[in-house]
């Protein structure tokens, strides 16, 4: 242990660690920019300087480790003038147009601006001078170089933990910008749209690409008939824009708010992520067979799966020969659309032109795969419009609604009902526990013992886990099953994904089945949930998504009786005709 004074108060902690960890240690607050607790230390925008005894110089409280004896001052004249210089500096490189900036209100930079009464004056306004780019051609992010600090926290998200670099740092000194690859938009680039740099970026330089107004006029036209789905992670997370703690689930009170914003259904994503289980599961179970079975190597393991978008496009991206191996079933998003636009039309007697369809994702890249030409299986667009959790917050303000005060309500039926397995989706490693809890009944024809329910090799934020699990006293039907070790493995963050893709590819990892989501966390950390988003954040989400699971009086897809209606009335059966068509796409290099 090291033992220093900060402000004079004494605290005491483990070599290694930063100053800023320290003052947090005793609750001081040092403000900060570049720095954020998911990335590697930066140390470039300087607003955390701080004082130490004895010196003339100031020190990055977020790069500088501890010394025993040291004496910190984080609030003396001269830490509050080169504050106040540093953030006028950014300011004056900043198009501080804040009351017409979508983030305005939430923007880091501009709540130290506030702190620290940046004055008219302080520097000549750079940004007038300079030539600037807003890229709005992708369908999920917006980039305004106008609004950039360069703290590169977009670069190091993009790096580090997504292994993509869509993002990186061109040019030096004044000339030195955030940029991608030739400077092309970031449409056109490698960008998987999942929004991870949006949900770190201090300011209004990455923002998601809002749609806001185009729902507003659906929900005002008489003519459209306005369906919502909402993911599984929006519950869990929707609150913490409204003002709520982190991990309070706001799933009936999210249902009443939506009913009050106009929508004519209200239904659940939850649905379809019971039907993925369904289909998903079955095309493993298929697989399987045609590999273990009939030695049929035209048929690829592992199967992954596909519900991630940002994982879909990755996959296209950096291994193209995998392509066969990600599962045919659509998204439980696309699913819902395509159902939307058919099956519920016909039972609620809308016409499909008259329908609008919605969804409220925690994801950006949601609203990339809803655009890909192959989400119009309806003879629609299957997914009109896609909102973030953000997003949604931002329309309950606009209406005025006291959410906290709001009852609890219900889902609309027919496409309404969920399992718990369901709603873990939001969760990492909730595909894959949610497909087991399945794939062991259809196998062996028994019950999961109640105790067996939660499968907690799977769970946990690790960032790679594996569960390997012997099928023993299968029904005939899948005989050359008995005795097989299935090997499973989840992995979230696309670095994750990457390391995974290079084993099986180099032959040092043998799976049949893996999840693979976008997200630190999976969906309830997606770039599209309430911001900040932390690592002590994304645990309460998770602890709520379990809490809601282990509520729910259905815990297993295939016992949802909306699920099981649908099939006998439209599907017919797993992996049927109805469902190629709707269900099911492939995606190509
Ligand atoms: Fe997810 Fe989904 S669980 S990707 O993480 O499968 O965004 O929440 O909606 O589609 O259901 C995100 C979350 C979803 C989908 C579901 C899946």
């Amino acid at each position: 242990k090291i033992n220093l004074k900060i402000d004079n108060i004494a605290v005491s902690i483990n070599g290694g660690s930063t100053i800023l960890e320290a003052a947090r240690k005793i609750n001081i607050r040092i403000p900060t920019l570049c720095y954020h607790e998911d990335l590697c230390v930066a140390g470039n925008c300087r607003v955390c300087v701080v004082e130490q005894s004895g010196s003339d110089r100031l020190l990055p409280a977020c790069a500088m480790p501890v010394s025993e004896g040291m004496e910190i001052h984080t609030n003396s004249m001269k830490v509050r003038n080169a504050r106040k210089q540093i953030v006028e500096l950014l300011v004056s490189e900043h198009r501080a147009d804040c009351t017409r900036c979508y983030k305005n209100g939430k923007c880091e930079l501009q709540e130290l601006a506030s702190e620290y009464i940046v004055g008219e004056n302080g520097f000549i306004d750079l940004v007038a001078h300079k030539g600037y780019t807003i890229d709005n051609f992708s369908p999920s992010i917006i980039k305004d170089d106008s609004k950039c600090i360069r703290c590169q926290r977009c670069v190091r998200t993009c790096d580090q933990l997504q292994s993509i670099s869509a993002l990186t740092v061109a040019h030096k000194g004044e000339h030195m910008k955030i940029s991608s690859f030739f400077e092309k938009p970031m449409f056109e680039v490698v960008c998987t749209n999942c929004g991870q740099c949006v949900n770190r970026c201090p300011t209004g330089a990455l923002t998601e690409k809002t749609y806001l107004d185009e729902v507003w006029s659906s929900l005002n036209s008489d003519r459209k008939h306005v369906v919502v789905q909402t993911a599984p992670a929006v519950r869990i997370a929707l609150g913490e824009a409204l003002g709520m703690p982190a991990g309070e689930i706001v799933t009936g009170k999210m249902v009443s708010a939506l009913r009050r914003l106009g929508f004519s259904s209200v239904l659940d994503t939850d649905f379809t992520a019971d039907l993925t289980i369904i289909e998903e599961g079955n095309e493993l179970l298929h697989r399987l067979k045609k590999v273990v079975k009939d030695k049929d190597d035209s048929v690829k393991l592992p199967m992954t799966t596909s519900c991630s978008p940002g994982w879909v496009k990755f996959i296209e991206h950096a291994f193209p020969e995998y392509l066969p191996n990600v599962s045919t079933a659509k998204s439980p998003q696309q699913m819902f659309g395509a159902l939307a636009k058919t099956f519920y039309a016909n039972k609620i007697g809308v016409e499909p032109e008259n329908m609008v369809s919605v969804s409220i994702m925690p994801c950006t890249a949601k609203k990339y795969e809803a655009d890909r030409p192959e989400m119009r299986s309806s003879g629609y667009k299957d997914v009109d419009y896609v909102l973030t959790t953000r997003e949604l917050a931002l329309m309950i303000k606009q209406a005025g609604i006291d959410f906290a005060s709001l009852p609890d309500d219900e889902f609309d039926s027919i496409m309404g009902e969920s399992s718990g397995a369901a709603v873990i989706f939001g969760a990492t490693g909730g595909v894959m526990e949610a497909a087991l809890r399945t794939a062991y009944e259809v196998v062996t024809g028994r019950e999961v013992p109640f105790e067996n329910l939660e499968i907690t090799p799977v769970r946990g934020m690790e960032s790679i886990r594996e569960a390997n699990i012997k099928i023993e006293n299968v029904l005939p039907e899948w005989d050359f099953l008995e005795g097989v070790e299935l090997k499973t493995c989840v992995a979230h963050g696309l670095s994750n994904a990457k390391k995974i893709m290079e084993a099986v590819r180099d032959g040092k990892a043998e799976y049949h089945f893996i999840e693979i989501m976008a997200c630190p966390g999976g969906c309830l950390g997606g770039g599209g949930q309430p911001i900040p988003t932390s690592p002590a954040i994304r645990k309460k989400r998770s602890e709520a998504i379990y809490a809601e699971d282990r509520h729910k009086p259905i815990r297993k897809s295939h016992e949802n009786p909306e699920v099981m209606h649908l099939y006998e009335e439209f599907l017919k059966e797993p992996l049927g005709h109805v469902s190629h068509k709707l269900l099911h796409t492939h995606y190509t290099e």
